[in-house]
């Protein structure tokens, strides 16, 4: 469990309860909080929600759990939540040059990109691996963002600019995207924002109003069960536009939320630094479809994606197990050689199996259907998970 801020100022702020916080100290893992590891400003309403568990992504923190994993996976796919994504942190990238960097840094074709498109992209590195798995957003020809997973693109692109001596001005701006998931998630962002979020369509965005500041909306996030991404770019509105979502949204039972454990592995949704790190390419986590290999484009891994195409050792896979596993290092063995490692698992509700990711080498895959860890039998598939129940 992880002690939130205000619990924990709370404790240091009585000395008589220092005996309940070395108590706390020894009977929880507990997050020391400070400014390396920057709040939002929905942080107050994310507490006040009663949030019990953050990660920390992009230095920032990112809320996790709420009621518990599995009643927060339940509500998600029922109702509707709100998500304090700020950590989903915009890398900006502006300027005559900015078109040919993001191409630079990704392999997926963006010449065809149109504005206020999204665009699920890898970005890989001159020998092919993965840097981070950002959605690649188009404001204007000379405006990009990348809005990003964990890890510090900025850098990275600031590094090539200089290299290539681009003519690009790189920022982290002050945006703090906010997600409205779950299948009453339109209804919801339509009665604050109005009906044209109707008709944005999927990784789709369009400029819209609260309170006469306009702000991007789009239709994505990372979850299946559909919904909205509000790009919020000023903090004095964070949190009257949570309120509104809160008012208008109590006849929907919207709640607080975040990232979902159970949805993302049952949707397949991949997270870098668990199932994807930079010692992974493409191929390897499943994302072919996001590479265009014959393009005549300018991107940096490009060449060498094409060499090792179809020559990739391990492969991003599913494992299926019909009972509730525990798993300690996730390395799976077969005649005493490793074969791959589990990087994210859990036990499905829905479908009543233990479900999770691995990565497996493809020596192992082309000649077995199941593996065995703990003793426990569990079947390989494909990702995204089809379950037959
Ligand atoms: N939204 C925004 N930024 C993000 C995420 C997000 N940055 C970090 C992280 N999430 C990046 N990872 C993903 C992974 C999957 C998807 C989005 C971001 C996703 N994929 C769809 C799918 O798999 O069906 C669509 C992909 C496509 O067709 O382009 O939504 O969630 N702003």
């Amino acid at each position: 469990m992880v002690l939130c801020t205000n619990q924990f100022d709370d404790l240091l702020a009585c000395p008589h309860n220092w005996q309940a916080l070395s108590e706390a100290v020894l009977n929880h893992k507990i997050l020391s909080i400070s400014r390396r590891t920057r709040s939002t400003p929905f942080s107050r309403r994310v507490e006040a929600a009663g949030v019990k568990a953050y990660t920390v992504y992009n230095h920032m923190l990112l809320p996790t759990v709420f009621d518990s994993i599995e009643a927060d996976y339940w509500h998600l796919c029922e109702q509707v939540q709100v998500w304090d994504v700020s950590c989903q942190r915009q890398v900006e990238i502006k300027g005559p040059d900015s078109t040919r960097l993001i191409q630079l840094v990704t392999p997926r074709d963006i010449s065809r990109t149109a504005i206020g498109q999204c665009l699920y992209a890898p970005l890989c590195d001159e020998k092919g691996d993965l840097i981070n798995d950002p959605v690649i957003i188009k404001l204007a020809d000379d405006h990009w963002w990348l809005s990003i997973a964990d890890s510090d693109v900025k850098l990275w692109v600031k590094g090539l600019a200089t290299g290539y001596g681009l003519e690009v001005e790189i920022t982290e701006p002050d945006i703090w995207p906010l997600a409205v998931q779950g299948p009453k998630a339109e209804e919801l962002v339509a009665r604050v924002f109005g009906d044209p979020v109707r008709n944005i369509r999927f990784f789709r965005s369009r400029m819209l109003e609260f309170r006469g500041t306009e702000m991007m909306v789009a239709r994505s996030g990372y979850s299946k069960q559909g919904g909205f991404e509000i790009y919020l770019n000023d903090a004095a509105l964070a949190e009257p536009l949570w309120d509104e979502l809160f008012r208008l949204g109590a006849d929907l039972n919207v709640r607080a939320g975040g990232p979902n454990l159970i949805e993302r592995i049952e949707s397949g949704l991949l997270s870098y630094g668990n199932d994807i790190t930079d010692a992974n390419n493409p191929f390897e986590c499943g994302l072919d479809a996001y590479i265009d290999l014959d393009a005549d484009i300018e991107s940096l891994s490009l060449p060498a994606l094409r060499a090792i195409a179809g020559k990739h050792q391990n492969l991003l896979v599913g494992l299926i197990f019909d009972q509730l596993m525990e798993i300690d290092s996730g390395d799976i063995e077969h005649d005493g050689h490793d074969v791959g490692s589990i990087s994210s698992h859990i036990w499905s509700p829905r479908h009543r199996k233990h479900l999770a990711f691995a990565m497996m080498k493809r020596d192992y895959l082309a000649a077995h259907t199941a593996v065995k860890v703990n003793e426990i039998q569990g079947t390989i598939c494909d990702l995204p998970f089809t379950i037959v129940t």
